[in-house]
């Protein structure tokens, strides 16, 4: 969940030096970033440093990480003809280097016995920034898209599910032991327009890492009116944030799925005594039962105080057992 990032000063210092496209463009310093939070944290696994948005380069995006502004797209994707230029490209040879990085990683983790996660977008979440040209408020374009011209709309999350496959499949033959699929902005979504517009393609790319055997996490903010949805998909493991408490998220997602969550980064800025409070009370909502997955419900903050996530971390191993 963004565990490296702009709270590290050691990751502040690398990227004073260098755009983020570039960390993940050079396998040892995108390495490197990725160890930082295990080294400082002693987090239970590494998430591989690179972006949701990265993909999108090879593909023919015009990306740009504008300081302080986050993505900016210059082309953008509005129309049927625009979807048509995009090209899906085998990841071994388009996103050679977070696989190299990624095998840099397992080559320091191992014997340490902390797992390495890979991820990618899931297509709604990369369709809004690509359409929109960046962040968004409304994902009014996403949407007038997608109902507009449905036929262009399925042909982009056809070609944003292959690439995504294509990329996830690549990360665990690279060594990546785990997957995570980020939805973010699926929440904005009608049930009706998830199950119709969206949910056909994350099936598809669950379906196609199946065999590689390694867990599969979907998640997505402000889903709980579409969990039973997010379930459907087929992941081992659905991620949740805060806004629902994690009891009530496993009813909707049911029992044969494990669930990761979800404590509001938020409470990382609280006094100590009331970051205690919250983490007891979100492994309370788990109760103990295997499959709950301790995170933070969304990315840390860059003004986040380290020693309070450090705290949480300890806090979350002196009070349950793992389950391996
Ligand atoms: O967690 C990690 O250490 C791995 C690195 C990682 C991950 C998992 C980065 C590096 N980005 C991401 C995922 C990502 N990127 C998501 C999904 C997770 C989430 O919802 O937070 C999204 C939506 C993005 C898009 C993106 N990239 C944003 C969000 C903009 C918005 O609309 O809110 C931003 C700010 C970025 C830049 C970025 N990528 C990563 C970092 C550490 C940063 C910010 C700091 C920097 O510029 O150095």
């Amino acid at each position: 969940m963004r565990q490296a990032g702009r709270y590290l000063p050691e990751y502040r210092a690398i990227r004073a030096r260098h755009g983020l496209l570039d960390i993940c463009a050079r396998p040892e310093l995108a390495a490197e970033v990725t160890l930082q939070p295990i080294e400082r944290l002693g987090v239970d696994a590494a998430i591989i440093f690179a972006d949701i948005l990265l993909p999108l380069v090879p593909m023919g995006v015009d990306l740009e990480f504008a300081a302080g502004e986050g993505p900016v797209i210059h082309n953008p994707v509005r129309t049927a003809a625009d979807v048509e230029r995009l090209v899906v490209r085998p990841a071994e040879e388009a996103l050679r280097q977070v696989l190299e990085a990624i095998a840099l990683v397992r080559r320091a983790l191992d014997g340490r016995g902390v797992p390495l996660i890979g991820f990618a977008g899931a297509p709604f979440t990369v369709a809004s920034y690509l359409v929109e040209g960046g962040s968004s408020r409304h994902y009014r374009r996403t949407k007038e898209l997608m109902y507009g011209d449905p036929a262009a709309w399925a042909a982009l999350m056809e070609k944003l599910a292959a690439m995504t496959a294509g990329y996830l499949a690549a990360q665990v033959r690279a060594g990546a032991q785990a997957v995570q699929l980020f939805d973010s902005w699926a929440g904005a979504l009608s049930p009706r327009d998830y199950r119709e517009h969206v949910l056909p393609w994350v099936r598809r790319i669950v379906a196609a890492l199946a065999p590689l055997g390694v867990p599969v996490i979907l998640f997505g903010t402000g889903t709980a009116g579409i969990l039973p949805l997010l379930a459907e998909a087929g992941a081992d493991v659905v991620g949740v944030d805060w806004r629902i408490g994690l009891d009530d998220a496993w009813e909707r997602v049911g029992p044969e799925h494990a669930v990761q969550g979800n404590l509001d980064p938020l409470v990382l800025f609280a006094p100590a005594e009331e970051i205690e409070r919250q983490v007891r009370a979100v492994l309370a909502e788990a109760a103990g039962r295997p499959g709950h997955v301790f995170n933070l419900g969304h990315g840390i903050l860059p003004e986040t105080p380290v020693d309070s996530v450090r705290r949480v971390v300890e806090l979350v191993h002196e009070l349950t057992v793992r389950h391996t």
